[in-house]
């Protein structure tokens, strides 16, 4: 894919106090954005931020209005019951759409997640990469509602003509806090790579990726990221002496929690309302 002649500018960044919305608030100025922030709590140090909800249309409208792209970030980001991942992330999503329809926004950078395909056997060692068109199995609610992203995507695309990336997060943190983490984790500097080549890529329809850093252990195939530009500079492999001698090897045939793509999701969910 050849760059764009014109790079978007001004990008809403949806769910900009979270944790991938505060690392890319850091990082994407360094790409010559201008971010405006959304979050339904207020943004620590951005007193212009707006705060809304996804429930709120009107707001959304407003926030949309003259950006070049979304990168939409926002919403529950762990499980939680059916009526509030329906309210946040399937109607947000719905509505942040709908937004970017009525004032013309042309891009929108979806974060999805491993867990729309969480219930993927964990593969062996001599097992091919898990392929971006493996069949979708969500986890949780909460990966349901990132299929549901991905499919409202794809329908904004052929309908609306707007073009969305999809990018199916691994675990985006400052470093890897588990084993299963070595082989998914997207550093926050391969997160801002990724985010700028999926707003800047021409052609990209509806694309979905696998979002991790090039890590030693990688169980995805990261060519559709590669193909949009993305060049992953990081490997978790520095830090895989000491998770490994803290928690052990990996043993998806022995360990349920490890049996599974999506991990601990499969069999205790971390639910949004414990979260510290
Ligand atoms: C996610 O989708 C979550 O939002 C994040 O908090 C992590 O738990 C990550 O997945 C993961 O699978 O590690």
């Amino acid at each position: 894919m050849t760059p764009p002649a014109t790079t978007p500018r001004t990008i809403l960044l949806t769910g900009a106090a979270g944790t991938v919305g505060t690392l890319m608030r850091g990082l994407l100025p360094g790409y010559g954005y201008e971010l405006r922030s959304l979050d339904v709590a207020p943004v620590p140090g951005e007193p212009d931020a707006i705060t809304a909800g996804l429930g709120d249309r009107a707001a959304l409208r407003e926030a949309v209005a003259g950006t070049d792209a979304v990168l939409h970030l926002a919403g529950i980001s762990l499980e939680s019951s059916f009526d509030e991942i329906l309210r946040s992330n399937i109607e947000g999503t719905y509505n942040l759409y709908e937004a970017a329809r009525e004032e013309g926004v042309r891009r929108i950078v979806f974060a999805s997640s491993n867990h729309a395909v969480g219930y993927t056997p964990w593969p062996g060692k001599d097992d091919p990469l898990i392929p971006i068109d493996v069949p979708r199995r969500p986890d949780t609610f909460y990966g349901l509602s990132k299929c549901f992203g991905e499919d409202l995507a794809q329908l904004y695309w052929d309908k609306h003509g707007i073009e969305t990336v999809s990018v199916r997060i691994g675990s985006c943190f400052p470093r890897p806090s588990s084993v299963r983490m070595l082989s998914i984790w997207m550093s926050p500097e391969d997160g801002a790579r990724l985010f700028h080549a999926a707003l800047t890529a021409e052609g990209v329809g509806h694309t979905v990726v696998y979002g991790s850093s090039a890590n030693t252990r990688v169980v995805w195939d990261l060519a559709p990221a590669r193909a949009l530009g993305y060049e992953p500079r990081d490997d978790s492999e520095p830090y895989a002496a000491e998770l490994i001698a803290e928690q052990g090897e990996l043993d998806p045939a022995g360990n349920p929690d490890h049996a599974h793509l999506g991990g601990l999701f499969v069999t205790r969910p971390p639910r949004w309302e414990d979260r510290g």
